[in-house]
């Protein structure tokens, strides 16, 4: 154990930019060490003698973690872990610490946004009273899709799933779900599969985590599932998704209409999903109100106080949740 008064001998490296108030407290409390992104040949002898945490935004590979014999923790800010090698971290004893349950209301906010937002047009309809088309032309058009009578399907019923599920109770609308073990005690109706469910729903949100079992988990058979009237949200990874299969749903009616915050290669978005006239595109921006992002940041550097103060994570992911402090 250290005592809260000696962190400041503990070195913990801040890959590129990082958030301004976590940068603040960790420099506070700690020996804050900056490198301009986390690539291994960027690490010097002294990093490679005296790191012992990593807090970051970006992923962090095996090799990053190979070139820091001293790591003992990886403090990742954001609930979602995909870019990091956690089994590579568990296979070396590396802790690694995620920002779970202080974003989940936000997401869900930012989700029935981006719902209404694409299937009521919103956002074209504010630009056509923006460049005065209300006064040259009149009235929007009635927006083709409405919410009304729609049912959903919620891929991913973990906590943001559930949050979001929650919010579309009040407005009304069947809710049903897949993920790979049924929720106990969640009265919507579960699917064992994914395509199940979107053969079940016309209107089906994606909030699941990405990595090698969700990768283009959402293709062209699921989106041919959904149908004609379909709307796909997608609030979770982007490489849940095969994008050029939902380009071409969307362009040949396979599907109505899709929103999308995530996206595989951000922040390049593809061009056939930008032209789309179908589509309501953000960028990334689902926990992103500086209330969330602070909150996101003090669990982010709790972390880091807690493993070197009482030698234990508040929010260790699953995967290395067996890995003790080196004495
Ligand atoms: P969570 O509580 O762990 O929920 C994830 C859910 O996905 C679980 O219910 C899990 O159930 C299910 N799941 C995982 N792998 C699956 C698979 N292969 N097939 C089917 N279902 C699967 O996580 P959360 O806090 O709700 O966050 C979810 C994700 O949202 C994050 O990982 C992140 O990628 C994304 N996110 C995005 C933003 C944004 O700004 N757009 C913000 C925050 C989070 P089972 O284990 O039973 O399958
Ligand atoms: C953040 C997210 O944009 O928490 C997540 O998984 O995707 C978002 O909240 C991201 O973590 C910022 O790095």
């Amino acid at each position: 154990m250290t005592k809260p008064e000696q962190l400041q001998t503990v070195a913990v490296l801040v890959p590129g930019h990082f958030h301004d108030h976590a940068v603040e407290r960790i420099e506070r409390t700690f020996k804050r060490v900056k490198i301009e992104q986390a690539d291994p040949a960027l690490v010097t002898d002294d990093m490679r003698r005296n790191v012992r945490a990593i807090a970051s935004f970006a992923g962090i590979n095996a090799g990053m973690m190979d070139a820091l014999p001293n790591l003992e923790l990886i403090a990742s800010f954001g609930v979602g872990y995909d870019s990091v090698d956690v089994s590579h971290a568990a296979a070396k004893n590396i802790m690694v610490t995620n920002t779970p349950d202080v974003l989940t209301e936000e997401v869900a906010d930012t989700t029935i946004g981006l719902l209404i937002n694409t299937i009521r047009d919103l956002w074209r309809a504010e630009t056509w009273l923006r460049d005065g088309s209300w006064v040259r032309k009149g009235n929007y058009p009635l927006s083709r899709l409405t919410l009304r009578g729609r049912k959903v399907g919620i891929f991913g019923m973990g906590r943001i799933g559930q949050a979001i599920a929650r919010r579309l109770e009040a407005f009304d609308l069947p809710i049903a779900y897949h993920n790979r073990r049924q929720v106990e005690g969640l009265a919507y109706a579960y699917h064992p599969t994914l395509k199940g469910l979107a053969e079940a729903v016309d209107t089906l949100i994606s909030v699941a985590p990405g990595g090698a079992s969700t990768e283009k988990a959402v293709n062209a058979e699921i989106l041919s599932a959904l149908g004609p009237n379909g709307v796909f949200v997608n609030i979770g990874r982007g490489s849940t998704v095969d994008e050029p299969a939902l380009a071409a749903a969307l362009a040949n009616g396979t599907i109505a209409a899709a929103g999308l915050d995530v996206f595989a290669d951000e922040p390049n978005v593809p061009k056939a999903l930008l032209d789309a006239p179908n589509t309501s595109l953000l960028p990334h921006v689902g926990s992103a109100s500086e209330h969330t992002r602070r909150a996101m940041a003090d669990l982010c550097v709790d972390n880091l106080v807690s493993w070197f103060t009482e030698r234990r994570p508040l929010t260790p992911v699953p995967e290395t949740v067996q890995v003790k402090a080196r004495s």
